[in-house]
């Protein structure tokens, strides 16, 4: 069993697809074990996107991350980090498979609707990052 985060992020709250990207966790077999909306402030997400710190992209992704609310969760199952990233579709929805979250509904690079940890050591910094331990299942 593993572990994930993922995020339905502003545009994907903004689109109506928070329910849609739930629902295509959980028909492939994922559980959902932690679940919450909230809204980052421009400080949060720099934070939580300390990894691209050195990124030409950085500053407008946090400013994008934090200009509505998102919905985070925990999403566990049978090597989740990588199946979760398959149902996501590549980071530029122009490359994503099609039937990907990403083909389907995002518009661009970076407002590409779903986040998801890219590695177990990703996911060990970005789950508590959200989620105290009671408030996972
Ligand atoms: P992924 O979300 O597929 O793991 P990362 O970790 O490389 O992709 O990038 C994190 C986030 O940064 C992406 N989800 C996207 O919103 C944004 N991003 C990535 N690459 C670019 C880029 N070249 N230009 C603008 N935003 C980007």
């Amino acid at each position: 069993m593993e572990r994930t985060l993922s995020i339905v992020k502003p545009d994907g709250v903004r689109k109506n697809v928070i329910g849609e990207v739930i629902r295509r966790f959980e028909h492939a077999g994922l559980r959902i074990a932690g679940l919450r909306m909230l809204r980052m402030s421009v400080k949060d997400a720099e934070a939580f996107y300390v990894v691209h710190k050195e990124r030409p992209f950085y500053a407008s992704l946090a400013q994008f991350m934090s200009e509505g609310p998102i919905v985070v969760m925990v999403v566990e199952g049978e090597n989740a980090i990588s199946r979760v990233r398959q149902i996501m579709g590549a980071t530029n929805p122009k490359e994503a498979a099609p039937g990907t979250i990403r083909a389907d509904f995002a518009s661009d690079i970076e407002h590409n609707i779903v986040h998801g940890s890219d590695s177990a050591n990703s996911a060990a910094y970005e789950i508590p990052f959200f989620f105290p331990t009671i408030e996972i299942f």
